[in-house]
């Protein structure tokens, strides 16, 4: 016989005990998209601890969509390993140039993150950080529905080694440190240069070189870390996300 109230007592649970080991992490990754995925994914497998929080019910931000909606995406030679270490599945297009379903990408990048030991907590928006003369600290986080709706409700906090900002081309996390503490990031003029138009070749191999710590205790990747230095954006080319988040994970793993 199934009781109702056990089910709930077993979701409750066991939220909370994952809840729970969210509080004090050594990497807190904003963003589900694929560069987040990634690097959580190299992170846990490393045996780091790793939460990621994505604002919204569905992981995989801009990778579903593949271009303009035709769900494939596009992923060039130097990335295949990340795609062989994730189990997608891609087929030869012309040298240089490989598709896979974007939907079987984002199903594997989210299996694989999640079997390595990402806590992956959705429907949770970062509206600040945590900060300690200079150092980003933590995360303060609300739910995306309060957020949605405009409520007065205040928020709660988790402590970790590093944040990553894996946001996209909103740079959320970034934002938030420019308005709090000006002109101090680790860009020309200290500031967020800003994304700009669509050049691929120059966006794929900016976003790696761009992929750094930007603030003490903070971490760009992805698009954001593109957006934060000038970077161009690149369409529906994944490879510079897979390596930029592959990237953040190594140098992490270096530090921890
Ligand atoms: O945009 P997104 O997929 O980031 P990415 O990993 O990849 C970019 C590509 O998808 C594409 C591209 C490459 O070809 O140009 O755009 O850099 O995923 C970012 C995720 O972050 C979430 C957002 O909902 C999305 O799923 N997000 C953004 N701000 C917050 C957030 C926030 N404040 N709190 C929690 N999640």
């Amino acid at each position: 016989m199934l009781d109702e109230v056990k089910i709930t007592k077993a979701i409750i649970d066991r939220y909370y005990a994952k809840l729970n080991e969210c509080l004090d992490t050594d990497a807190a990754i904003v963003g589900g998209g694929p560069s987040g995925l990634v690097a959580g994914y190299y992170l846990a497998k490393a045996g780091k601890k790793v939460v990621l929080f994505e604002r919204k019910l569905s992981i995989g931000g801009g990778m579903w969509g593949g271009g303009m909606m035709f769900n494939e995406i596009v992923v060039q030679e130097e990335a295949l390993h990340i795609l062989d270490e994730m189990k997608v599945r891609y087929q030869r297009y012309e040298e240089n140039y490989y598709t896979s379903d974007s939907i079987e990408a984002v199903a594997c990048l989210t299996a694989r993150a999640v079997q390595a030991g990402v806590k992956i907590m959705n429907c949770i928006s970062i509206e600040d950080v945590i900060m300690r003369e200079e150092r980003i600290t933590g995360l303060v986080l609300n739910w995306s529905p309060v957020e949605m709706a405009g409520l007065h409700i205040d928020p709660l906090s988790v402590r970790t080694r590093f944040v990553i900002d894996a946001t996209g081309h909103a740079t959320e996390v970034v934002k938030v440190v420019q308005e709090k503490v000006p002109h101090r990031l680790n860009t020309p003029t200290g500031l967020i240069a800003g994304e700009k138009s669509m050049w691929a070749d120059m966006a794929e191999t900016l976003t790696i070189e761009n992929t750094c710590e930007v603030f003490p205790g903070l971490y760009i990747a992805g698009m954001a870390a593109n957006a934060t230095f000038g970077g161009p954006r690149m369409g529906p080319i994944f490879g510079g996300m897979l390596l930029s988040g592959e990237k953040v994970a190594k140098e992490l793993i270096a530090r921890l």
